[in-house]
């Protein structure tokens, strides 16, 4: 086994992966295959965000890190019994290999175990593959195959907690005149004009395949979001009253201190996949000063 990783289990019988290289330090929940830390050992801030009352419990996706939705985002397209953003981020993934890098940097990659219930939800087998690379940067890849004889279409996406000073101090650029559906204004839709800034619940999902940046002038750094086969952007804070309902969102100003800027593909940027080939979509994070 790599040096640089460990296995440890923890809370409620969930076992993690701890990556510890001369980087940066990260770790992986198996269930989900959840990134649910890194952090650069070179940044002077978090992140990623994680709530401090996230849950720890089989079944359940932890709030924080790098949560994975897949085979659907946001609602079952047909079925409100199934959970939200699919199962992927619930269910057990094993590790399938890992690999030291020439740069110091962690390379891991785990595979999904479909169980007989998230089984019975399909039409179709597939194989789903996450690479992990855990370094200065952090980079993920989602590789989903066909294993049937018709083609099936998936919606999907990185639902990452990054940390910020303030919700109210920072902005969200490189999605300035893309076309977004909001989902607080009933799905209408529009076209973003500027940089974003936040003062109000806010839950919209952008067509567009650009790099995205979190400007954050108070920590002095901006956070890079380079994407790789994804159209949709999604950008999310639940505010003050969503973020106490949900009853996992931390303390009483937690909420503040995150914000999700999702490299995704969902609505009409869902992807078919014909039997036998395959489809990635990958993300990397990575910190610079102001
Ligand atoms: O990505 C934004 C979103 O779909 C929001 O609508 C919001 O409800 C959020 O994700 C959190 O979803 P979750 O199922 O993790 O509570």
């Amino acid at each position: 086994m790599n040096k640089s990783i460990k296995i440890i289990d923890e809370v409620d019988g969930l076992q993690f992966i701890e990556i510890d290289n001369s980087l940066a330090v990260a770790r992986v929940a198996l269930q989900g295959g959840h990134v649910d830390w890194w952090r650069p050992k070179s940044a002077k801030q978090d992140v990623l965000w994680r709530s401090s009352n996230a849950r720890y419990e089989k079944g359940r996706s932890i709030r924080g890190g790098v949560p994975i939705c897949w085979p659907w985002f946001g609602k079952h397209p047909t079925d409100g019994s199934f959970c939200a953003h699919g199962f992927a981020r619930v269910i057990p993934w094993k590790l399938l290999e890992s690999v030291q890098l020439k740069n110091g940097a962690t390379k891991i990659v785990l595979t999904m175990i479909p169980t007989e219930a998230v089984t019975k939800q399909l039409t179709y087998s597939f194989e789903l593959i996450l690479t992990i690379i855990v370094g200065e940067s952090l980079y993920l890849n989602l590789e989903t195959t066909n294993l049937s004889d018709s083609p099936f279409v998936i919606s999907e996406g990185y639902h990452t907690y990054f940390y910020i000073s303030d919700i109210k101090n920072i902005k969200v650029t490189g999605l300035e005149n893309s076309t977004y559906t909001d989902k607080i204004d009933n799905f209408g839709s529009g076209i973003e004009k500027k940089s974003i800034t936040f003062n109000n619940e806010f839950d919209r999902v952008y067509t567009n395949s650009n790099d995205c940046y979190i400007e954050d002038e108070k920590f002095n750094r901006v956070i890079t979001i380079k994407k790789s086969n994804s159209n949709s952007t999604v950008v999310w804070t639940p505010w003050e009253e969503k973020a106490l309902a949900m009853g996992d969102m931390g303390e009483k100003d937690e909420w503040r201190r995150m914000v999700c800027v999702e490299t995704a593909n969902l609505l009409e940027n869902s992807v078919v996949i014909y039997p036998k080939m395959s489809h990635s979509i990958a993300t990397e994070y990575s910190v610079q000063e102001l």
